[in-house]
């Protein structure tokens, strides 16, 4: 890896926006908005301007919910446009599926028939937005798929529909051949007072019941794990080791809060640093998409600010992970950790014989209790390399 010394943004780092990220306007549940509208096109222009990538968009980012549609067409068409002249690419998209009221008792999981009918007309239209703007992963976030009494309706009734709903969008998607992977993204709770799928976790055990679980896998964010209390870090590297991570939303996020959407390593440092180490390890080849916000002070020069620092942030964190990958202290550690102990008992695959003489073997606890195990040094050795002193 190149060390970017200015650590400036460039496409082949993939970092991606949502429309609804820097196009946010800082209203919330006790404010009104406080920065003006952007247009999906101005919002193109300045992700180009700051080294972006890409731009993501739920529908009715880009497209009013009751749009004709011939209007639809006509504001594809120019925002695809923008898009190409800027040299932004679509990489996902996503359907909104919370904000408009008749989702008040979720989509795919509502006890209303018609509701779960409309959410699959509404997510095919924006798979088809998705795939005329060129995305190949379409991200499912089921905000309202929850409850406030588990009175309404039996949670695995829940989950059966949202099985029907993701298995019906996989035909869906094979027979208009978009060739798009869905990425499941999990939230415990907020908007609902509890979300099902609450972590990225239970989508992992969700997806082998599918009838397409191959096109399937997940999108897990950093405040979502964060606010079930979770290592994001460590449920990204299941989701990895399971082939199922199919995109990810950087943000950040303070201890047991509503769901803040942040600035980028602006909170918890070390675990960004993990995560980002994690992601360049295995390189990860998917986007970074950054779905957070800039802070309700900022003005869209803030939000600049706030965008910049993303990618600025990953980008150090990069390079520290470099670093730290061929430090000789810490790479000394690493070995001795790793190196095998002076005992003899190992186990390959499972073997008659093996698994006998296992059961036969005097373990010498005493002895394997003297190998060390100097994490304390490990870490302080990180702590020092974030702190900008090694
Ligand atoms: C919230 O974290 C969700 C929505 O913003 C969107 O559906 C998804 C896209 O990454 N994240
Ligand atoms: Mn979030
Ligand atoms: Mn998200």
């Amino acid at each position: 890896m190149t060390i970017t010394d200015d650590y400036q943004p460039r496409a082949e780092h993939k970092f991606s926006f949502g429309l609804w990220t820097v196009g946010n306007r800082g209203r919330d549940a006790f404010g009104d908005f406080v920065r003006a509208y952007l247009s999906p096109i101005e919002i193109v222009s300045m992700l180009a301007e700051m080294g972006a990538w890409g731009v993501n968009l739920h529908d009715n980012d880009l497209v009013p919910i009751d749009a004709t549609g011939a209007e639809r067409d006509c504001i594809v068409r120019s925002f695809k446009k923008a898009c190409a002249d800027s040299g932004i690419v679509v990489p996902m998209a996503t359907v909104s599926l919370f904000f408009h009221p008749v989702f008040r008792d979720g989509a795919f999981t509502a006890n209303d028939p018609e509701v779960r009918a409309y959410a699959l007309q509404k997510t095919m239209r924006a798979m088809d937005i998705g795939a005329e703007l060129g995305a190949k992963i379409f991200v499912l976030w089921g905000g309202r798929e929850g409850v406030e009494t588990d009175a309404c309706r039996r949670a695995d009734d829940a989950i059966k529909r949202l099985r029907e709903a993701v298995n019906y969008l996989c035909e869906y998607n094979i027979e208009r051949g978009y060739g798009m992977k869905f990425a499941l993204e999990a939230k415990p709770n907020e908007p609902r007072a509890d979300i099902y799928m609450a972590t990225t976790g239970q989508y992992l055990g969700f997806i082998p019941t599918l009838d397409h679980p191959e096109m399937v896998g997940v999108n897990p964010e950093v405040a979502h794990e964060n606010m079930a209390g979770l290592n994001f870090m460590h449920a990204v590297a299941q989701a990895w080791e399971a082939g199922k991570l199919f995109h990810i939303d950087l943000n950040d996020q303070m201890p047991s809060r509503f769901d803040q959407d942040l600035r980028f390593g602006s909170s918890n440092l070390k675990a960004a640093f993990w995560l980002v180490k994690f992601l360049e390890d295995v390189d990860y080849e998917g986007p970074r998409h950054f779905d957070a916000h800039a802070y309700r002070t900022e003005d869209y020069e803030g939000v600049k600010d706030f965008a910049r620092g993303c990618m600025r942030t990953y980008l150090i964190l990069k390079e520290k992970a470099h670093r730290w990958n061929a430090d000789r202290e810490i790479l000394g550690i690493l070995n001795e950790i790793s190196s095998s102990g002076r005992g003899t008992a190992r186990v390959d695959r499972y073997s008659k014989e093996g698994a006998a003489q296992l059961l036969t073997h005097v373990f010498d606890k005493d002895e394997i209790l003297k190998k060390r195990l100097p994490y304390e040094r490990l870490d302080q050795l990180t702590v020092d390399m974030l702190l900008g002193v090694r």
